[in-house]
């Protein structure tokens, strides 16, 4: 806009325009080193096959009470008939504290609220590990972080072996055949085939985590070739990637039997009806998970017994869990800190940086009731612009002037240039914790390149320049700078801030951009929401900016690398398709959606690593989403609880309550504190009221 004509009319103007130009290419300079922060405790590096394997044992064993309750009363079949033909089997030699005993419980407190059961069809079940318990995927990634780099690839999970054809372009699968629901029914391909067919494919459907069809590649079909085998066809050949998306939170499908009938293809609800189909307070729901929902007090708890119908065991044949019972207390994600630490739960992800001092001096305590293990810096938080321009999120007048500013390298770089870093992250948490991050891949990860990252210092005056040269300038005199008269009206330039209010360093650290905004004459206003409905808003593009903590593919590049780019129109967490569904990508978000394409359609980690360089290049220089801070996440976990792997991070594949392998968990019979509310008890019949 104004710029250009500067341009055209005379050399002084043209002088300064060039001037700022060059000030701030000028202005890029080199990252500081993130302060030395050595992880607490590092992993045994193993192979997969160490872990874990599928074959039949002689003799299979449960918990005494189960065998005199159940399955002696003729309730229950006995446990050899309950397991699959070959169950997943842990070997005891990777188990840090071997083979377990059964009872306990895990006593969880999370801040989030269940929506309802129905994961697939796009409810939010509260989070801190409910959903990653109920929902099994055909592979697994959480346990990675100690498998060898060179090794790396998914887990078998419910998909216990595959091949691919000899052109690569398609994969045969085969189930664990035999497997059941919590509830007894047949786990097979018909559930595979629901999720794929009736929720991915299915417009009307997002199922939670968001899988869609681009994430498993455009064009990609898959057919059940019998009970126990699918067939996937890919375009590409030997995208292996896609493996990766078979995991949490992307292929875990749901119990056909008790959803199919409320789907709208085979019922007359309406899909918002078959969303809420299965409400909090809709007991038993079948899982392939280790443990199922036998209680619900809102506000207050959700209860879950072991599943009599697990189909993973120890080797020396004891059915898994070991522990009995899950809690999830319905609290804050703060107070989850504050419990662990104080030994009234047993477990959190310290996330929060605000925690970190208060947290380390209790747990320093001879009498600490919980262990906490700081791992590499894995959390990192941007301040992502909403960048679509036709109509992602129905913006009004003023939103789309903001989304047009957003498309602006120049007013992405003057945001950049004009936040204090440094201060951001001491206002979270003093000392070695916090690193300034300039977005695009953390420092610290494998495809992470120092001399492909770009930084622009910060410098109020060259921030003030750049939002000089776009025009804005406060023509009303109070101290906001208003958009050219062409644009809004020339109103003021406001500009609102999504941020999830369940978390204090997620409304910190936006009040510290509101604050950092505010000398440059930008005002932005908060708009904080609580988790689900922040997602919501966030998924329907109902923001101009939006301060969010990044999933795992900023994490690990190979798990949900279709969100590294809008390599989708309902894939990117900040450029989703418009109105009529399709994108106006920028020239530089082109050539990112090209290169992570690449990255996604070659096995060669040279070849990778190079594409990661170009990804990292164009993401900074292009100031793609502007990062505010990363920090290390610390694992607090009660110290009654064994099995717990040596340096397992808090988050990088997945959270830490999949990385831990919770199945795997037990707690010393001398140690065994008297927690269940509901002993000797196990899921009863979908729908129907508590555990029997
Ligand atoms: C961990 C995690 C397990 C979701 C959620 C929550 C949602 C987001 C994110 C984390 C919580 C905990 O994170 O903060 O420590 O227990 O649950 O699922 O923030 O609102 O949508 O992506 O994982």
């Amino acid at each position: 806009m104004r710029k250009h004509i500067y341009a055209l009319s005379g050399a002084g103007l043209l002088l300064s325009v060039s001037l700022t130009a060059l000030t701030a290419q000028e202005h890029s300079g080199a990252l500081p080193a993130p302060p030395d922060f050595a992880a607490q405790s590092e992993p045994n590096f193993v192979s997969l096959s160490d872990i874990q394997e599928f074959r039949a044992l002689d003799k299979y064993n449960e918990p005494d009470w189960v065998t005199k309750k159940f399955v002696e009363a003729g309730t229950l079949p006995p446990v050899a008939e309950r397991l699959p033909k070959e169950p997943l089997v842990y070997k005891t030699a990777n188990m840090p504290d071997g083979v377990g005993v059964y009872g306990d419980v895990m006593r969880h407190v999370i801040g989030g609220r269940p929506e309802g059961w129905n994961y697939i069809g796009g409810q939010a079940q509260g989070w801190g590990g409910i959903d990653i318990g109920l929902s099994e995927c055909l592979t697994r990634t959480g346990p990675l972080f100690t498998v060898k780099a060179e090794e790396l690839e998914p887990m078998p999970n419910l998909a216990k072996s595959w091949e691919w054809s000899e052109d690569g372009h398609t994969l045969t699968m085969h189930l664990i055949e035999g497997a059941k629901w919590s509830d007894g029914d047949p786990f097979d391909s018909e559930d595979l085939m629901f999720y794929w067919e009736d929720h991915v494919l299915d417009a009307n459907v997002s199922p939670l985590n968001g899988a869609t069809p681009e994430t498993f590649g455009v064009g990609t079909t898959l057919e059940a070739i019998d009970a126990y085998t699918v067939k996937w066809t890919f375009k590409e050949a030997f995208p292996k990637q896609y493996l990766w998306a078979m995991a949490y939170g992307t292929f875990c499908p749901g119990p056909a039997h008790i959803q199919k009938p409320q789907h709208p293809k085979y019922s007359s609800n309406t899909y918002e009806q078959y969303k809420n189909a299965f409400p909090p307070e809709f007991m038993n729901m079948p899982s392939m998970g280790a443990w199922a929902v036998v209680e619900y007090r809102p506000d207050d708890i959700v209860v879950m017994r072991r599943n009599p119908y697990y189909w993973k065991v120890d080797d020396q044949g004891n059915q898994l869990p070991y522990l009995n019972e899950m809690h999830y207390r319905l609290s804050t994600w703060s107070d989850r800190d504050v419990q662990a630490v104080a030994g009234s739960g047993d477990f959190s992800n310290l996330e929060q940086a605000e925690n970190y001092v208060e947290s380390l001096r209790r747990s320093a305590e001879d009498t600490a009731p919980a262990r906490l293990q700081f791992g590499a810096r894995t959390i990192g938080y941007a301040l992502q612009p909403n960048l679509s321009s036709n109509g992602w999120g129905e913006p009004d007048t003023r939103a789309q002037a903001v989304r047009e500013l957003n498309r602006d390298l120049n007013f992405r770089k003057a945001i950049s240039i004009g936040l204090d870093r440094q201060r951001l992250g001491e206002s979270l948490v003093r000392g070695p914790f916090t690193a300034i991050y300039p977005g695009g891949l953390y420092a610290g990860t494998s495809f992470y390149d120092a001399a492909s990252t770009v930084y622009y210092p910060h410098d109020l005056e060259v921030a003030k320049s750049l939002l000089d040269g776009l025009g804005l300038v406060d023509t009303d005199g109070n101290g906001v700078r208003n958009f050219p008269a062409d644009t809004a009206n020339g109103a003021d330039v406001e500009i609102t801030l999504l941020a999830n209010s369940d978390y204090g360093t997620d409304t910190n650290l936006a009040e510290g951009v509101i604050a950092m905004m505010e000398p440059l004459g930008l005002r932005v206003i908060a708009n904080f929401q609580q988790g689900n409905a922040r997602d919501d808003a966030a998924t329907a593009g109902q923001f101009d900016w939006a301060v969010n903590r990044q999933g795992a593919s900023m994490v690990s590049i190979v798990q949900n690398t279709a969100e590294l780019a809008p390599t989708g129109p309902r894939v990117h967490p900040f450029h989703r398709g418009g109105t009529d569904g399709t994108l106006d990508l920028l020239p530089f978000e082109e050539e990112l959606v090209a290169v992570v394409n690449k990255f996604i359609a070659t096995n060669d980690n040279a070849e990778r690593a190079e594409l990661m360089k170009q990804y990292q290049r164009l993401y900074t220089e292009n100031v793609y989403s502007i990062g505010l801070t990363q920090y290390p996440g610390a694992l607090i976990v009660n110290k009654r609880f064994a099995n717990i792997p040596a340096g397992a991070p808090i988050f990088m594949f997945n959270w830490a309550e999949d990385s831990v392998i919770r199945e795997r968990l037990y707690v010393p019979a001398d140690k065994q504190a008297d927690h269940e509310l509901h002993p000797e008890t196990l899921p009863g019949e979908p729908g129907s009221a508590g555990p029997v």
